[in-house]
């Protein structure tokens, strides 16, 4: 056991889903371990704790689980639970923390941001009841961080990964655990796997892309072994250090081939996606592309078909961006529905209190209270579920789902690498002029109300405030802007943008939203700002 005398890096503060950064920083001498400390510090201690560890897979993956056993072995932690070979699914993990009664877990992972060496890498820590550290734990890390002038570690040859079983270093005992089983016993007890056995015995059909990314394993257990989707339904199924060098973000532009195929001649009946981590999920169905805001109405609106939610749910959660399709479900339920800020964190408090079971952001992002994390594969299971009660195309039940509740058209926007100050100073400019908006009139749209969103804690009473910018029109359309907090180069941008319909549901989401459009480039004056006409990415 040695304690290594260090200098504290300045930059180690968390963002919307821990600490980011270029892999080549966390690589460098000292990054990756104050870190560690900084998280241990930050939740008391160690000493005589239990944690989950596992990542995502991606490059490094392997070396910084390595370190992390030993620094828990040096700060006195009793056990480490490890998924065999260092590797996790975030939600897995989530699990794990929370059926082996942990202490809490550490998550390498930069989600879907690209991996490998001259990519990205994140850790993030998630506490006791399986959910990501709330932001008065990653306000501790970073002060923690700022200020560490040693950290412990105990030297010793590299633990064995590969081979489920247990080990010990320096008297912490190191359990390597099958990174699947527990995950897959859990979907076993939400979901009707006999009635989705017999769709895909009858003939249903289906292309799941992993992406190169974690959840390979997971969806060829669960898809294919277990629910007897025939072989190759799960493609991009190994994960890769790099991911194959693919954009392991499940959407219509980094998912292409999938898009592609599902829109195509002899399309499956049903597509999904998932990302680095496998905490995100697209579905798709034969020709119908389905926005992750509206997955989550139609979520909420039939869940009760599957037997893990047959009682029914208590309420619905959605980050502030994402769209109010859930509302409305929410509404005629007579269920309550929360609005949080953006980042899984922000429902813990919800899911822990039973105020709400299912929850969702617009970013790809869906869950319910069987673990602390979104979960793609979960939201993909809950699909089939769906379908082989209801027997009926994705496209039917859309189409059903838009005549009975109406249809918020919705798109976001992304602005990628702009120069920092540049997006502040838009950002500023805009929230200088909130208070002048009521009353004015855009693109023949009267604002409504404007605001920077603030969140009180329903459960705890905490406020985060400055979580992005709000433009409500009095027809109901709505703008959103914030920047991005998982980025790890220059800022981005994200656009949000609404507008509800009863009529015309058949349109394209980007000529309904056009005069949305036009009206948020204006009010935000963002080619001025940023230079910049058209987005990079467009969800
Ligand atoms: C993005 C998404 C947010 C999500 C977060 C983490 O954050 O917008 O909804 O919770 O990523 O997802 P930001 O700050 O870049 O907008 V993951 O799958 O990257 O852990
Ligand atoms: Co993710």
């Amino acid at each position: 056991m040695t304690t290594i005398q260090t200098v504290a890096f300045k930059d180690q503060k968390p963002g919307t889903s821990g600490l980011r950064k270029k892999t080549r920083v966390f690589m460098q001498p000292h990054y990756l371990e104050n870190f560690v400390q900084a998280i241990f510090a930050s939740i008391g201690g160690a000493k005589g704790k239990t944690f989950v560890v596992g990542g995502d897979g991606r490059f490094f993956n392997d070396r910084a689980v390595q370190v992390i056993l030993r620094m828990a072995a040096a700060n006195g932690a009793a056990r480490v639970i490890v998924g065999q070979g260092g590797v996790l699914s975030t939600p897995a993990a989530s699990n794990l923390i929370r059926q082996r009664g942990t202490d809490g877990g550490i998550i390498l992972s930069a989600s879907h941001n690209p991996g490998g060496e001259d990519e990205d890498f994140g850790i993030k820590f998630n506490m006791a009841n399986g959910g990501p550290a709330p932001e008065s734990v990653t306000e501790a890390m970073y002060e923690a961080a700022s200020n560490l002038t040693h950290y412990e570690i105990a030297e010793t040859q590299d633990i064995d990964l590969n081979t489920i079983g247990q080990s010990d270093i320096g008297g912490m005992a190191v359990e390597v655990v099958d990174s699947v089983a527990d995950y897959a016993a859990l979907m076993e007890t939400l979901f009707d796997f006999d009635a989705i056995r017999a769709m895909f015995t009858g003939g249903f059909t289906m292309r799941f892309d992993a992406m190169c990314a974690v959840t390979g394993p997971y969806a060829t257990e669960i898809l294919e072994n277990r629910l007897g989707a025939a072989p190759g339904t799960v493609t991009h199924g190994t994960p890769l250090p790099d991911f194959g060098g693919m954009h392991p973000d499940p959407n219509p532009t980094w998912a292409h081939e999938l898009m592609a195929e599902m829109m195509g001649d002899d399309a499956p009946d049903f597509g999904a996606a998932s990302d680095g981590d496998g905490d995100r999920n697209m579905v798709v169905g034969r020709g119908i592309y389905i926005s992750p805001s509206d997955s989550l109405a139609v979520l909420a609106a039939n869940a009760h078909l599957a037997p893990g939610y047959a009682k029914g749910i208590a309420g619905v959660a959605r980050s502030m961006p994402t769209s109010a399709a859930v509302d409305r479900v929410a509404a005629a339920m007579g269920l309550q529905s929360y609005e949080t800020p953006t980042g899984w964190k922000f429902f813990g408090n919800l899911l822990d209190a039973g105020k709400v079971t299912l929850c969702g952001e617009e970013s790809f992002g869906t869950g319910s209270d069987h673990v602390r994390e979104k979960d793609g594969l979960w939201a993909v299971l809950l699909w089939l579920n769906i379908l082989a009660v209801r027997r009926q195309s994705v496209a039917a039940i859309m189409a059903e789902h838009f005549a009975k509740y109406g249809r918020n058209y919705y798109s976001r926007h992304d602005f990628e690498t702009i120069e920092s100050d540049k997006a502040d100073s838009m950002m500023t400019a805009l929230r200088d002029s909130l208070a002048s908006l009521p009353g004015q009139e855009v693109e023949g749209m009267t604002i409504s109300a404007a605001d920077d969103f603030a969140y009180t804690d329903p459960v705890d009473a905490s406020v985060s405030k400055k979580q992005g910018v709000r433009i409500l029109f009095a027809d109901g359309s709505r703008i959103v802007l914030r920047l991005s907090g998982t980025g790890t180069q220059g800022a981005t941008l994200r656009l949000y943008l609404e507008r509800y319909a009863e009529t015309g549901l058949d349109s394209d989401p980007q000529e309904a939203l056009a005069p949305v459009i036009r009206a948020a480039h204006k009010l935000a004056r963002i080619t001025e700002f940023t230079g910049r006409t058209e987005p990079d990415v467009v969800t």
